[in-house]
C-alpha cells in the first residue's frame, strides 16, 4: 500500500494500480477514451490527463498509465487538468470526420459524449482533415478511417482477446490508420467477422453492414413472403436498446414488434437450436462408436468457423457437420415449411435478427445453400432491429407480451441457453445423456460446471460406462489456448467453442452502451446479466430438453424421418473446407 493524495485528500492505495481506476473506484470520473481496463492500458489518448506533483514538479499525466505512489498529489479536475482534456479531445474533433446527424453512432458515440461533456462548443483548431474511402466490401463490417480517432480499442481487443490480431497502425503521422495489413478490406484478411472491434470502438468508424432498407423493400414486396427468426439472445438484450435494464427479458415484447414490423410469420431460432442439439447428440454418439473424427466440435458460431479455417484448418474434420441453427431454419423454412404452406420458396425470404456480426457473413457462404436457395436471405443484428423498430414509431416499451407463430416458434429451454457460454454444451448433453442412459432415469437437467464466464471450463461425465472428458470455451483466443492443448496430445470427446467472450450474449452485434467512465467488472457483469436472463427462461419453461420439443418431433415425423437421416443430412448437415 501507498499513501497519496487526490484532490488535497489523503487515500491510500495499492502501489502500482493506475490513478484512474483509484479515482474511478472514489466516485471521481475522469473522461478516457483508449483505456480498456486489462486490454489495452497505454495511454494513448491523452484524454486521461491529470496533474501529478511528485519529485517537486507538477506535470500532466495520463491517469491511465500513472500508478499510484508514496507521497504523490493527483488534482483530477485543476483548470490546467480540465485545460488540457479539452484540447486533447478539440485536436482529435478537428481531424474526425463531423456528420453526427447520419453516423450510425449519433446520440452513442463516446467522442460526442466527451465533447458534450467538456462542453466544446468550438473547435479552435483547424487543419487537414483525412479522406479516406469507407471500406465495405464485404458483407458484415464497414471501416470508415474518416472516423477513426487512433485508439487502437479495435487491435487491442482482436490481438489480446480474441488472439486473431488483424488490426495495427498502418501509415505514419498525421496519415496513420488502425487497419488490416495494407490497407485490405476485413473480408480479404484472416478477419473472422466477429464484431468485438465494433463494440469496442468508441466512435462510427467501425459498424456492421446494415441490411435495413433491403428488409424493409421485402416487407414492402407484395409477392414476398418474408419469415423472420431471431436468435436466443435477442430476448435478452433488445431491451438494452430502449432503456431497459440490462438483462430484462422481452421474449413477449420481441415477437409483437416483428409483427408490427410487417413480417408475414415470426418464429424463433431456438426451434433449430433444439433440432441441432438432436442432431448434434446422435453425431456425438456416432462419432463415440468410431465414426468420425474426435473430439466432435461444435459449428454453430461462424465465427469460430472462420477462425478454425484461417488458424486451424487441421480441425476442419472436428466439426459438427451441423449447420449453425440459423442455417437450418432458414433450409427448413424454405423446404418443409414453404412445402406445408403451399408457398413457393423462390419468393421467400428469410431474415435472421442475430447478436453477431459473424452471421452476415455465414448466411452470405456459398456452402449453405438448400435445393439452389440461399438458407438465410439477411441478417440483421439487434442493434438494426432496434432501429428498425424506432424507424416504424414502434414504442417498445408500450407493447403487449406476444406469442411466436407456430409450428416454427415452439422452442424448449435448451434451445434458449445456447446463447450463453456453455449452453450449447449442456444442451446437448441433457439429450445425449436421455438418448443413452434411456428416458426412464432421472435425467440430469443443469450442468452448472458449464455456466459462468470462464475462457475455459472443463468436466468429466459419466454416460453410461464411458467417461467424457468435455470443454468449453468461449472468445477466440481461449480456442486457440484450447487447442493447441490438443495439438500437443490431451484428449477430449466433446468441445463446445463460441467465438465472442461469455457466447451470444457478448455478441458483436449487441447494443453498444459505451465504455466511457464504465469500469471492466460493469462489462462482465453486463454479460453475466444477459445470461442469467436466459437460464432464468429455461429453468421457468415445462420442456427443457431439446428432444421433447413437440415442433422437433412434428418435423421429424413429417418431414426429416430420423435423425442423421439421409434428407436431414441434405437439409441441416454441411461440410467446411479450408
Ligand atoms: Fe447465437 Fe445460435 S446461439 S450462434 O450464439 O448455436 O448469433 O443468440 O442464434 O445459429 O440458436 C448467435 C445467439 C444464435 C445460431 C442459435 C447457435
Amino acid at each position: 500500500k501507498v499513501s497519496f493524495w487526490i484532490n488535497d485528500r489523503p487515500v491510500e492505495a495499492k502501489k502500482g494500480t493506475n490513478l484512474l481506476e483509484i479515482c474511478r473506484a472514489r466516485g471521481i470520473d475522469i473522461p478516457s477514451l483508449c483505456y480498456l481496463p486489462g486490454i489495452h492500458e497505454a495511454g494513448i489518448c491523452r484524454v486521461c490527463l491529470v496533474e501529478v506533483e511528485a519529485g517537486g514538479r507538477r506535470t500532466l499525466q495520463a491517469s491511465c498509465v500513472y500508478p499510484a505512489a508514496e507521497g504523490i498529489k493527483v488534482y483530477t479536475h485543476s483548470p490546467r487538468a480540465r485545460r488540457a482534456r479539452k484540447r486533447v479531445v478539440e485536436l482529435l474533433l478537428s481531424e474526425h470526420e463531423m456528420e453526427c446527424p447520419t453516423c450510425v453512432r449519433n446520440l452513442n458515440c463516446e467522442l460526442q459524449r466527451l465533447a458534450d461533456e467538456m462542453g466544446i462548443r468550438r473547435i479552435r483548431v483547424t487543419g487537414e482533415r483525412p479522406r479516406y474511402t469507407v471500406a465495405n466490401k464485404n458483407p458484415f463490417i464497414i471501416r470508415n478511417y474518416n472516423k477513426c480517432v487512433k485508439c487502437r480499442r479495435c487491435e487491442a481487443v482482436c490481438r489480446e482477446v480474441q488472439g486473431v490480431n488483424v488490426l495495427g497502425p498502418r501509415n505514419r503521422g498525421f496519415e496513420t490508420v488502425i487497419a488490416p495489413p495494407f490497407m485490405k478490406d476485413p473480408g480479404e484478411v484472416d478477419c473472422i467477422a466477429c464484431g468485438q472491434c465494433i463494440l469496442a470502438c468508441p466512435t462510427g468508424a467501425l459498424t456492421e453492414r446494415e441490411y435495413i432498407d433491403e428488409v424493409w423493400r421485402a416487407i414492402e414486396d407484395p409477392d414476398r413472403f418474408v419469415v423472420v427468426q431471431t436468435a436466443p439472445a435477442i430476448q435478452a438484450t433488445l431491451g438494452e436498446a430502449f432503456g431497459l435494464g440490462t438483462g430484462t427479458i422481452v421474449r413477449g415484447k420481441l415477437a409483437a414488434a416483428l409483427r408490427r414490423l410487417g413480417f408475414d410469420r415470426v418464429f424463433t431460432t431456438e426451434l433449430a437450436a433444439d433440432l441441432t442439439v438432436v442432431e448434434e447428440a446422435h453425431e456425438l454418439l456416432e462419432r463415440l462408436k468410431g465414426h468420425g473424427k474426435l473430439p466432435l466440435i461444435s459449428s454453430c458460431s461462424p465465427g469460430w468457423v472462420k477462425f478454425c479455417e484461417h488458424f486451424y484448418p487441421e480441425f476442419l474434420d472436428n466439426l459438427s457437420t451441423c449447420k449453425s441453427p440459423m442455417e437450418m431454419f432458414g433450409a427448413l423454412a424454405k423446404t418443409y415449411y414453404a412445402e406445408k404452406e403451399g408457398l413457393d420458396p423462390a419468393k421467400m425470404v428469410v431474415v435472421g435478427i442475430m447478436p453477431c456480426t459473424a452471421k452476415k457473413f455465414e448466411a452470405a457462404r456459398p456452402e449453405l445453400v438448400t435445393r439452389g436457395f440461399r438458407d438465410v436471405d439477411y441478417v440483421l443484428t439487434t442493434r438494426e432491429l432496434a432501429r428498425m423498430i424506432r424507424q416504424a414509431g414502434i414504442r417498445f416499451d408500450q407493447l403487449p407480451d406476444e406469442e411466436f407463430d407456430q409450428p416454427l416458434g415452439l422452442s424448449t429451454g435448451a434451445g434458449t441457453i445456447f446463447a450463453a457460454t456453455g449452453g450449447v454444451m449442456e444442451a446437448a448433453i441433457r439429450t445425449a445423456y436421455a438418448l443413452v442412459e434411456g428416458e426412464e432415469l432421472p435425467t440430469r437437467l443443469e450442468f452448472r460446471e458449464f455456466r459462468g464466464l470462464k475462457g475455459i471450463k472443463e468436466a468429466r461425465l459419466k454416460l453410461k460406462d464411458r467417461t467424457l472428458r468435455l470443454a468449453v470455451a468461449s472468445g477466440t483466443r481461449n480456442a486457440r489456448r484450447l487447442l493447441e492443448r490438443i495439438k500437443r496430445g490431451e484428449k477430449f470427446h466433446f468441445i463446445e467453442i463460441m467465438a465472442c467472450p461469455g457466447g451470444c450474449v457478448g455478441g458483436g452485434g449487441q447494443p453498444i452502451l459505451g465504455r466511457l467512465n464504465r469500469r471492466e467488472a460493469e462489462e462482465v457483469e453486463r454479460r453475466l446479466e444477459r445470461a442469467r436472463a436466459l437460464y432464468k427462461i429455461d429453468l421457468n419453461k415445462n420442456l427443457r430438453r431439446a428432444h421433447e420439443n413437440p415442433a422437433v418431433k412434428q418435423i421429424y415425423r413429417e418431414f426429416l424421418g430420423h435423425p442423421l437421416s439421409e434428407k436431414a443430412k441434405e437439409i441441416l448437415h454441411t461440410h467446411y473446407t479450408p
